[in-house]
């Protein structure tokens, strides 16, 4: 179509004079142009069907040597489209030796694909679309997983790409919970040529989902989506909930908080706290937060109260996932409690309580429980 032309004074050999050209700025998914980065050649690559309404378009050239630092400068190239707006559909008559020059191998440069965790293996994933009228089987395809900017995995053994039909495939089934998200990158390299790669230019970033990519390469982003497959668990994990409460405690008194953690995403992972199996109405919890109160009087003769509390993700749902803890509730009368003053800040005391109160029950042979910390104010003496 036209040919552009820069000039570098500078030694060739060493690549400080060595031109290299590039256009600036194209839509890469849907490239109208290109040009040989050697001798500056701007040809098509695709109809102007888009472009029907406009009477010439821009193309910004940039040259630049492969010195170090390498020197660049830029052209507008004003195209005229002439004739008649194109409105039937063209065949893709491209002729093949035309057709083995630069074009570009993907119809798209990126792509996105959604899978639930837990498939079937193996599973097709995605067929890459490649340039019309160019045969797979010319290529030598490479399939690796981008881990983070410099490190490349081989694909196998999760993925593989088909290279008859250019079609990716889990070979795997996927667990969310260990990986919810896979970023490959496809390459085609000819067989029986020598690569055209004659010098790798760094063009202008102009859309980062393919950023790093070179022209025969293309990125596909898997992304594992949730299945509900992991019920709450709780902090307990399976030990009953153990809690003390002051006879004289009145209502609202915090008598503990119960904790469950899900794995999963979202609604999947959104807990709902519920009691079961609680007949004195004398304990209530929050739903959200799992904070158990005190809703009534406690009764002279009771000592210990038992019951169940339910987690149930996906907002506590008929369909939801749920587990169950036991808690216990012991009632102490407040001429059995202990006030025991420890030095240390609190927080350093918190962190080691357990430890503590386990050392006690040992030494008297008695079970020994916190019913309250709080900073110690004052001196040594019983307070
Ligand atoms: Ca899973
Ligand atoms: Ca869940
Ligand atoms: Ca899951």
């Amino acid at each position: 179509m036209k040919q552009v032309n820069a000039i570098d004074k500078d030694y060739v050999g060493n690549g400080n004079g060595l031109v290299l050209y590039s256009i600036l700025h194209q839509d890469i998914h849907n490239p109208i142009f290109q040009i040989d980065s050697r001798d500056g050649t701007i040809t098509t690559v695709a109809s102007f069907r888009s472009y029907n309404d406009y009477e010439h378009l821009n193309v910004t050239v940039v040259a630049s040597d492969l010195g170090s630092p390498a020197h660049s400068s830029t052209a507008v190239v004003l195209i005229n489209l002439q004739g008649q707006a194109v409105t039937e559909p063209t065949t893709d008559d491209i002729d093949p030796p035309n057709e083995q020059r630069n074009v570009s191998i993907f119809q798209h440069q990126y792509h996105e694909v959604q899978v639930l965790e837990n498939n079937i293996a193996p599973l097709q994933l995605i067929k890459i679309n490649i340039t019309n009228g160019l045969n797979p089987e010319v290529f030598r395809w490479s399939l690796v997983i981008e881990e983070n900017d410099e490190e490349n995995f081989d694909a196998q053994p999760v993925f593989e790409l088909d290279p008859k039909t250019t079609t990716l495939f889990a070979l795997k089934s996927f667990d969310r919970e260990l990986k919810s998200r896979y970023q490959l990158r496809v390459r085609a390299d000819r067989l029986n040529r020598e690569p055209r790669n004659y010098a790798r230019i760094s063009y202008p970033v102009t859309d980062e989902r393919v950023d790093g990519l070179d022209p025969n390469e293309c990125r596909i982003i898997v992304n594992i989506q949730d299945e509900n497959d992991n019920e709450p668990r709780f902090k307990s994990a399976g030990q009953a909930i153990i809690a003390v409460v002051p006879r004289t405690a009145t209502f609202g008194y915090p008598v503990t908080i119960v904790m469950a953690f899900d794995a999963d995403d979202g609604l999947n992972a959104e807990i709902r706290y519920r009691l079961l199996n609680e007949p004195s109405r004398l304990f209530g919890i929050d739903e959200l937060t799992g904070k158990i109160r005190l809703i009534g009087i406690i009764p002279m003769d009771q000592r210990v109260y038992g019951f169940d509390v339910k987690a149930t993700d996906r907002g506590g749902a008929d369909d939801g996932r749920s587990s169950i803890a036991n808690v216990f509730v012991y009632i102490i009368d407040e001429a059995r409690q202990v006030r025991i003053v420890v030095a240390g800040k609190p927080v350093e005391v918190e962190q080691r309580i357990d430890a503590l109160m386990q050392v006690l029950s040992e030494a008297i042979q008695m079970d020994v429980r916190v019913r309250l910390l709080e900073p110690h104010v004052g001196g040594l003496e019983p307070a």
